[in-house]
């Protein structure tokens, strides 16, 4: 007799560049083009970039608390890239690399980490959702507009992005259970950065891998190396293509490491050990495609410090912006989520205008 805690669920591990910047033979040659290797590459850092100076900002007193993704700009990266600009992204509160690919300024970002609700009324990416921080929630809103999608019948995907930990609510499971039931064009990608605050992988779940978990809805699901920024892409793109042809649903695990603190209000040196910080430096996504573009003479030191001082002047050209904004109003809390005010928060606007004119 077999019982079911001896079943194992085979889940495919896709990865085509390895930590020294080495291809494997299965690598599809159209992933390989000069000029998305450069975007790709810049985009990494740019991402980078803005995260560091962010942090540097939130240290100083000039921004609220910030999740930085450092380590892993490959997952938003290839998302950000595959995407095209008629479909939707439900993000959560790590997905930077992917929202400045859809448009979203470095301006709004820093607004919305600034305590200013405004910087999640994009100038561009009009149609993606807020950013999320009510840990999976953003996939239930992602399931309704692919359910909206189905019944207009518009050829359109929907992405949306949640963490590991994510994955043991009932937002996830619940949305892609629908998801598989009604072949909804969503795509799904997990960034599985080993930790939830605290609490790593190991303790997270008792299944091998999370991707697994979308099998028992039916919907297809693997792994991909998540500092691999060249099988992040393909993956994402194969299956956009596939919800915005009508052959349903996805689940994408992206493995990658969390190479920071998890926001600016932790202190990751007290739970993650120094040598397993180290191990993840060894495979992190940036210094392998530059490797890859080393080999194929595509990249050297100058252009190296070029895309610094370019990517410095752009981002401290926005942080001036930033800085020059004037404070946040209190009043604000309230505005742009209600076209008409429920009672008991007009309760609320009234009481803080009154405690206002009261000296
Ligand atoms: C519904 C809800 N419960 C708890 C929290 C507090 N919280 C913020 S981040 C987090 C961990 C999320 O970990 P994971 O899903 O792995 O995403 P990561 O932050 O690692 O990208 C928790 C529990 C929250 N934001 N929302
Ligand atoms: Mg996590």
């Amino acid at each position: 007799m077999t019982f079911l805690h001896e079943l194992h669920v085979d889940v495919p591990l896709i990865r085509f560049l390895n930590p020294d910047g080495l291809l494997s033979s299965n690598c599809p040659q159209s992933l390989l083009e000069d000029g998305f290797l450069h975007k790709a590459y810049r985009h990494l850092w740019l991402t980078r970039r803005f995260d560091q100076r962010a942090i540097a900002l939130q240290r100083t007193g000039r921004l609220g608390t910030y999740a930085s993704c450092l380590g892993q700009e490959a997952v938003g990266t290839g998302i950000g890239l595959a995407m095209q600009a008629e479909d939707l992204f439900a993000p959560y509160y790590r997905d930077q690399a992917t929202q400045l690919l859809r448009g979203v300024g470095m301006l709004d970002l820093l607004k919305f980490w600034g305590g200013m609700e405004s910087g999640n009324d994009f100038d561009h990416a009009r149609r993606d959702l807020p950013n999320c921080i009510p840990i999976a929630t953003q996939i239930t809103h992602a399931a309704g507009m692919a359910t909206a999608l189905k019944i207009r019948q518009q050829h359109q995907a929907v992405l949306t992005t949640c963490g590991d930990g994510a994955t043991s609510r009932g937002d996830f499971y619940e949305p892609i259970n629908l998801a598989g039931i009604w072949y909804l064009p969503l795509v799904l990608v997990i960034n599985n950065n080993q930790w939830a605050i605290s609490v790593p992988r190991g303790r997270q779940t008792g299944a091998s891998t999370l991707a697994q978990k979308a099998v028992a809805a039916g919907v297809p699901a693997l792994q991909v190396d998540g500092n691999d920024i060249l099988a992040v892409h393909c993956v994402v793109a194969e299956a956009l293509e596939r919800a915005r042809k009508g052959k349903g649903p996805s689940v994408i695990e992206a493995v990658t490491y969390r190479l920071c603190d998890h926001t600016t209000a932790d202190d990751m040196k007290r739970y993650c050990p120094p040598e397993r910080l180290e191990q993840a430096w060894k495979e992190e996504p940036i210094l392998r495609l530059r490797r890859l573009m080393e080999h194929r003479h595509i990249w050297d030191e100058r252009l190296e410090s070029e895309l610094q001082i370019e990517q410095e002047r752009d981002i401290e050209e926005v942080v001036n912006a930033y800085l020059s904004l004037p404070e946040p109003d209190a009043m604000e809390i309230f505005s742009w989520l209600y076209a008409k005010m429920p009672d008991e928060l007009q309760a609320q606007v009234t009481e803080l205008q009154h405690r206002r004119h009261t000296p």
